[in-house]
């Protein structure tokens, strides 16, 4: 049920638990002015995923490709973190244990502060070559040369996770065992329909964890979750902070 008040039971759970975990998605970047993918002003809205987001693009159309990620690598430049990422970095202080697990690419959890940290579809200012895999951070923006290639000639490409490919090795394992050892887990700004990310709520609840969801909108998961805060997750996230700084 939607309440912008935090319930007691709630709240107690909260504030007595000792490993917290949390799954953010583009919502949580949406007040730092990043776009998210689905909705009606979404990403998806205006650019083809068939055309910018599969590996089958980057084959056809390397430099296309780049385009749409050096055009989102120059905005980010000048993009910071908010209040939302704040209340997440600041959590991880207090609690014992404390995982950040995230769909986002854009490194503003790392930015604010955020230090265990687990990033599901790998980081815009990551490249890999694709020939040797070798990962290299490159933070220049925009690029001179479209696709960027390394000293070896070897054509480089984003170091992130398209549709149809599997997540980095390890990464997931990871995730699903912060979700199965966690007693809070906070689910942030997500539509919760890509998988395998989307599992991650289910293996938390599944394994005793109270759920809570924070979101604008209803998701696939609201139903399922202990409560959903309905609003921005730089106001509904802050007063958890209340909480436990008492
Ligand atoms: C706010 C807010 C505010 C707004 N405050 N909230 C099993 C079942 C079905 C399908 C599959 C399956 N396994 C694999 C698939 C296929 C596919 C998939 O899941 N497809 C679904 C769409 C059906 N998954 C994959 O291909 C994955 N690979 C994989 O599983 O490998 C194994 C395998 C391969 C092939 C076959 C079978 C198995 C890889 C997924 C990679 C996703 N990549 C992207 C692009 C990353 C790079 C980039 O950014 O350029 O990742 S797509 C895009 O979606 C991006 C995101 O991380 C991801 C999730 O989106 P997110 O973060 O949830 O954003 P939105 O926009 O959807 O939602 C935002 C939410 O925030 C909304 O709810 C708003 O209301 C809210 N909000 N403002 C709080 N201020």
């Amino acid at each position: 049920m939607a309440d912008e008040k935090i319930p007691r039971h709630v709240a107690d759970r909260f504030a007595t638990a000792k490993r917290l975990a949390v799954l953010t998605g583009a919502g949580v970047s949406a007040e730092s002015g990043v776009e998210t993918f689905r909705g009606e002003d979404g990403t998806w809205s205006k650019v083809n995923v068939e055309d910018v987001a599969t590996p089958q693009a980057f084959e056809r159309d390397p430099a296309k490709v780049w385009q749409w990620y050096d055009l989102r690598r120059d905005k980010l430049k000048s993009i910071e973190p908010n209040p939302a990422h704040y209340a997440l970095a600041a959590m991880e202080q207090h609690f014992p244990h404390f995982a950040l697990i995230t769909q986002n690419i854009d490194g503003l959890h790392k930015r604010a502060g955020s230090k265990n940290i687990i990033e599901l579809h790998g980081n815009i200012w990551e490249v890999r070559d694709t020939v040797t895999d070798e990962i290299t951070v490159l933070r220049e923006a925009p690029l001179k040369e479209l696709p960027p290639r390394n000293d070896k000639g070897h054509t480089l490409r984003p170091n992130v996770v398209w549709f149809g490919e599997m997540l980095p090795p390890g990464v997931m394992e990871a995730a699903a065992r912060e979700a199965e050892n966690c007693e809070v887990f906070l689910v942030v700004g997500t539509s919760a329909v890509v998988q395998p990310a989307a599992s991650l709520p289910i293996i938390a609840k599944r394994s005793g964890a109270m759920v809570l969801e924070f979101t604008l909108h209803w998701t696939e998961i609201s139903d399922f979750v202990d409560h959903t805060f309905l609003g921005k997750a730089g106001k509904t996230l802050p007063p958890l902070l209340d909480l436990i700084s008492k």
